[in-house]
């Protein structure tokens, strides 16, 4: 099942139909006791609504804060090692990606977050930027998780690269966190054969397409979780990305103008354009 969040209400869809959701608070479909439960009711006994091909869609968001783990594959921590060589700050990325305990960031709050079809943003003083997309995970108050939609994690790869506590600047600014299309609610974790795909456009020219599969994801999802909320409550849950495994070429800069299309084949597709 996939919950949508809409500009004309909260939608549920099965099997290519689509219910209209009575609840129109987010944050408390989101804490519900079982979600999936109360939309499998919806679904069984509710009239398919015809009006949610023209609802406008928005990020599947109410007030929950959007957390990132970052490392969590073996190319992302190539990658950093790499950009963080001159700064002495390499090593870091390769003791984290072994380490038990994982990195965790905050990335957005709710009101900074993108919706699909929205515009990212580069940030105007960085020079190397890249998206990265990555499975992410809804979690409740209690932080079970509750389903997954798809997030790009927009980076500034030389701010990063120039010193590791750069990272807040180089991952928080207005337009760096897109999420979306809609919430697959599931009660088991995604295959390991689940692949991430992304593609980029520039001037109606692929510039740049990648993919990976979670088995290369090096952390189990649940495991992550329970970090988040091992000391931090969250009345309203929370996001959780789960980290890229796709990093585009080192001569590769996210342009303006640029689409973005990330797929995650249970999930959907998030379609965002550099502003
Ligand atoms: O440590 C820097 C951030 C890493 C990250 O965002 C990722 O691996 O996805
Ligand atoms: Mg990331």
């Amino acid at each position: 099942m996939k919950l949508y969040r809409t500009g004309s209400g909260n939608y549920v869809e099965e099997s290519g139909s689509y219910y209209r959701v009575p609840e129109p608070d987010w944050d408390a479909l989101v804490a519900h006791a079982d979600l999936r439960a109360y939309l499998g009711a919806l679904v069984a006994g509710g009239a398919p609504a015809g009006d949610f091909p023209s609802a406008r869609m928005e990020a599947p968001i109410g007030t929950q804060e959007v957390w990132a783990a970052g490392v969590t594959y073996f190319r992302s921590r190539d990658a950093r090692m790499a950009e963080a060589k001159d700064s002495g700050g390499g090593n870091f990325y390769d003791r984290v990606y072994s380490a038990e305990r994982p990195e965790l960031f905050f990335k957005a709050a709710a009101a900074r977050v993108i919706g699909p079809g929205r515009p990212v943003r580069i940030r105007g003083d960085a020079k190397w930027s890249v998206p990265e997309p990555e499975l992410t995970l809804l979690l409740n108050p209690r932080g079970q998780i509750v389903g997954c939609t798809i997030g790009n994690d927009m980076s500034s790869r030389d701010i990063e690269g120039e010193n590791p506590l750069y990272l807040p600047q180089a991952k928080v600014y207005d337009g760096s966190c897109a999420l979306g299309p809609c919430i697959l609610v599931t009660g088991d974790l995604l295959p390991r054969s689940t692949q991430i795909q992304i593609e980029i456009a520039r001037a109606g020219r692929v510039e740049f397409s990648g993919s990976t599969t979670l088995a290369e994801l090096k952390r189990d999802p649940a495991t992550l979780a329970a970090y988040l909320f091992r000391e931090t409550s969250f009345p309203a849950g929370a996001f959780l990305m789960t980290g890229t495994g796709i990093v585009p070429p080192d001569e590769f800069s996210l342009a303006h103008g640029d689409r973005i299309r990330i797929t995650i084949d249970p999930i959907g597709t998030l379609e965002n354009e550099v502003s």
